[in-house]
């Protein structure tokens, strides 16, 4: 059976320097992914298909990112009931403010599970899926419990450091 993967939609081209930085850490702990522009609003069809498809391939979590109006998460979630992890992208007058609230506010038993606005957010995207994939892979839950050790040794080391 092919291993579990992630897939990465994104409304638009321009959602890319953001999506990327869940690309970076999906990579960084070897896991496979795909990434495709689809947009709720301009190719609905299009993203109907392709969730379903995706599902049925072995897709075992969907991270979706959008700005503005931003309801492709929500319509990723209406088609599969694998988990959806939702990306605000800061675009637009409002910042991503828009989208963020729109991806946050799902009706009760389509969720999405979303993440901060912008680079910040998109790189927990991938922690998050990380996390998930974590419970049936223990080598992938290892990697993720040793960076976690890692990270909290260069806090102590920065404090050894520190000369005020
Ligand atoms: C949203 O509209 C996309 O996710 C993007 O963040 C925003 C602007 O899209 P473009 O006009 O740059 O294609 O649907």
């Amino acid at each position: 059976m092919a291993a579990p993967f992630v897939s990465i939609l994104m409304g638009s081209d321009s959602d890319l320097p953001v999506m990327e930085k869940t690309c970076q850490i999906l990579k960084k702990f070897d896991i496979p992914y795909e990434v495709r522009i689809y947009s709720a609003h301009r190719t609905p069809e299009d993203t109907k298909q392709f969730v379903v498809d995706a599902e049925d391939r072995g897709c075992a979590v969907f991270i979706a990112g959008a700005g503005l109006s931003a309801a492709l998460p929500g319509v990723v979630a209406a088609y599969t009931t694998r988990p959806v992890i939702g990306v605000p992208i800061d675009t637009g007058p409002l910042q991503g403010v828009d989208a963020l609230l729109s991806m946050v506010q799902m009706p009760p038993g389509i969720p999405v599970a979303t993440v901060a606005i912008g680079s910040v957010g998109a790189r927990n995207a991938g922690y998050l899926a990380a996390q998930m994939l974590g419970m049936i892979d223990e080598s992938l839950a290892a990697k993720i419990k040793q960076e976690r050790l890692d990270n909290a040794q260069v806090i102590r080391d920065k404090n050894e450091g520190l000369s005020i």
